[in-house]
């Protein structure tokens, strides 16, 4: 049994030594509406190809594990129905089953893993969610970056978790928490938050080279790059935070629990917002594109 399927693109790419980035499908079935989240994937894949590197996107579709989608692959995920979300957790028995998943950042860091990747690019990891101390909600990504060595680009954690939880969780685990090109902690949808981040760094190469010394140190586990959203891009924290609030108060009084949490947060906000959340969405995962594609070329 073949445990993960190549696309022909991703098998010349390591034929050659190519860098390559992998892409998460969570946030493909789950994480945007059709037809956006198609034309962002492609755009993303695009993005990382004009970076000089090769896109790899993950996702379980009738129960084979594929590393890079083929373009019809990819269009039929897009618009599939009954996608699973995907995590450590189900991972296997969606494969055993059969099924289609979507794969989350827990998910795509193992596929990377067993696919020979490093390097990942997505738009926001899940974490610590707010009234965590209640729920016991904290998303498996966590625990994987704590023991999957795969470098993870995203644009910081979203103010619908409680991120300075976040960030304590991820140094329980080991895991430096890198922001690039500024002091604080991106927010997401906004460039700053009033949090300092734990590292920083300017340059793709110095997380590339702490990319390989933690593997030269034997660590297990990945690094987080916290990349802020491009300025014209963002929405200021003070507009997005009542937003979040709404929405968050929402899905308390919906009951809303589990896995739905995270994708029902983002559908509120996005409605919230009029769209506009999803064209910030956009942007700063092509933005984590193009510094992932810059880290993987430092890494081959
Ligand atoms: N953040 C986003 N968009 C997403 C997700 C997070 O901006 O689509 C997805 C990712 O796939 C992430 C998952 O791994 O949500 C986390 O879900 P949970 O909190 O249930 O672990
Ligand atoms: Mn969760």
């Amino acid at each position: 049994m073949a445990m993960i399927t190549k696309s022909a693109e991703l098998l010349k790419a390591q034929e050659t030594g190519q860098p390559i980035v992998a892409l998460e499908s969570t946030i493909i079935t789950h994480g945007m509406p059709f037809p956006q989240n198609l034309e962002t994937a492609r755009m993303v894949e695009d993005d990382i190809r004009a970076a000089g590197a090769v896109p790899a996107t993950m996702a379980v579709l009738n129960g084979t594990l594929h590393a890079g989608l083929e373009p019809e692959q990819l269009e039929a995920l897009a618009q599939a129905k009954d996608v699973d979300k995907v995590s450590r957790a189900d991972m296997a028995v969606c494969m055993s089953l059969g099924r289609t998943g979507a794969t989350t950042v827990a998910a795509t860091m193992i596929a990377a893993r067993l696919a020979g990747i490093s390097v990942f690019a997505t738009g926001g990891i899940g974490g610590v969610h707010r009234g965590a101390e209640q729920t016991f909600d904290i998303s498996a990504d966590l625990a994987e970056l704590g023991q999957t060595a795969v470098t993870v680009v995203a644009a910081g954690a979203k103010a619908i978790l409680d991120v300075p939880k976040t960030l304590e969780v991820l140094e329980t685990y080991g895991v430096p928490v890198i922001a690039y090109g500024q002091p604080d902690m991106p927010a997401f949808w906004s460039r700053h938050s009033d949090l300092p981040a734990p590292l920083s760094m300017s340059r793709a190469e110095d997380i590339a080279a702490s990319h390989k010394m933690r593997a030269a140190l034997g660590l297990p586990g990945g690094q987080l790059i916290a990349n802020p959203v491009p300025e014209a891009d963002e929405i200021p924290a003070e507009q997005i935070n009542p937003i979040i609030a709404q929405a968050l108060a929402e899905a308390e009084a919906q009951g809303i629990t589990a896995k739905k949490v995270t994708p029902f947060l983002l559908q509120r906000i996005f409605e919230l917002t009029e769209g506009r959340s999803l064209v910030t969405n956009i942007a700063l995962v092509r933005n984590n594109a193009r510094l992932a594609a810059e880290i993987a070329r430092h890494l081959v």
